[in-house]
C-alpha cells in the first residue's frame, strides 16, 4: 500500500543549459565581439585592446533562447565566461577586471555591476552569478526573453600594456515551473485504502 505522500513529487528547480548568445548589439569597445569568435572554446577571442576602450563602453548581447515556461519562478542567473589576460604573451603584473551586468527590458535598464580580478594569461571560466543568485532583483519569465533580456561584458584594464580576451561566454538560468510545479499523484483505487 502505497502513501499520497510518497506519491507526490516536490517542485524541483531546472535550469536552461549553457545558451550562447545569437546577437551582438553593440561592440562597444571591444575587437572582433562577434558570435564566432565568442561561442565557441578554441582560443580565438574578443578583446579589449590596450587604453581601456572597454571601460564604460560595454559590448551587449541578446537572443540566448532561454525558453523559460510561463509562471516559472527565476532562481538564479549565471554568466559563465572563459577569460584571460594578456600581456605580449605573458601573464599581466597587475589585475584587470572583468564585467557582467544584465537588463531586463531591451537595454533600458541595467544590474549592478558584477566583477572578477584576474592577472593570468591562461584561460579559466569565470562564473559572475549563480544558480541562486537573481542579480539583486525578482525577474518574471517574460524578461528573460529575446526581446527583453541582455548581457553586457566589459573589461577594465588601465594599464597600457594589459588587455583582457574572452574566448566563449554562456548564461544558465536556473528556474522552478509554475503552478505548483511538477506535482503528480499517481492513479489510486479504493483497494489501496
Ligand atoms: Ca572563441
Amino acid at each position: 500500500m502505497q502513501t499520497l505522500t510518497e506519491l507526490a513529487t516536490v517542485a524541483e528547480a531546472d535550469d536552461t543549459g549553457e545558451k550562447i548568445t545569437g546577437t551582438v548589439v553593440s561592440t562597444g569597445g571591444w575587437t572582433n565581439l562577434t558570435t564566432t569568435r565568442i561561442n565557441t572554446s578554441d582560443n580565438s577571442y574578443a578583446t579589449c585592446p590596450t587604453g581601456d576602450p572597454c571601460n564604460g563602453n560595454p559590448g551587449v548581447l541578446s537572443t540566448f533562447g532561454f525558453g523559460i515556461p510561463s509562471g516559472a519562478t527565476i532562481d538564479g542567473i549565471e554568466v559563465i565566461s572563459e577569460t584571460g589576460c594578456d600581456n605580449a604573451g605573458n601573464n599581466c603584473s597587475t589585475n584587470v577586471t572583468y564585467i557582467n551586468a544584465l537588463s531586463w527590458d531591451g537595454g533600458a535598464s541595467w544590474t549592478s555591476n558584477k566583477t572578477v580580478a584576474f592577472s593570468l594569461r591562461a584561460d579559466a571560466d569565470r562564473t559572475l552569478g549563480g544558480p541562486a543568485d537573481t542579480w539583486g532583483r525578482a525577474w518574471s519569465d517574460s524578461e528573460l526573453s529575446n526581446a527583453n533580456f541582455r548581457a553586457r561584458v566589459s573589461f577594465s584594464n588601465t594599464a597600457s600594456t594589459r588587455h583582457g580576451r574572452l574566448d566563449f561566454l554562456r548564461v544558465r538560468v536556473t528556474y522552478t515551473a509554475g503552478g505548483g510545479g511538477a506535482t503528480t499523484f499517481a492513479p489510486w483505487q479504493f483497494s489501496d485504502f
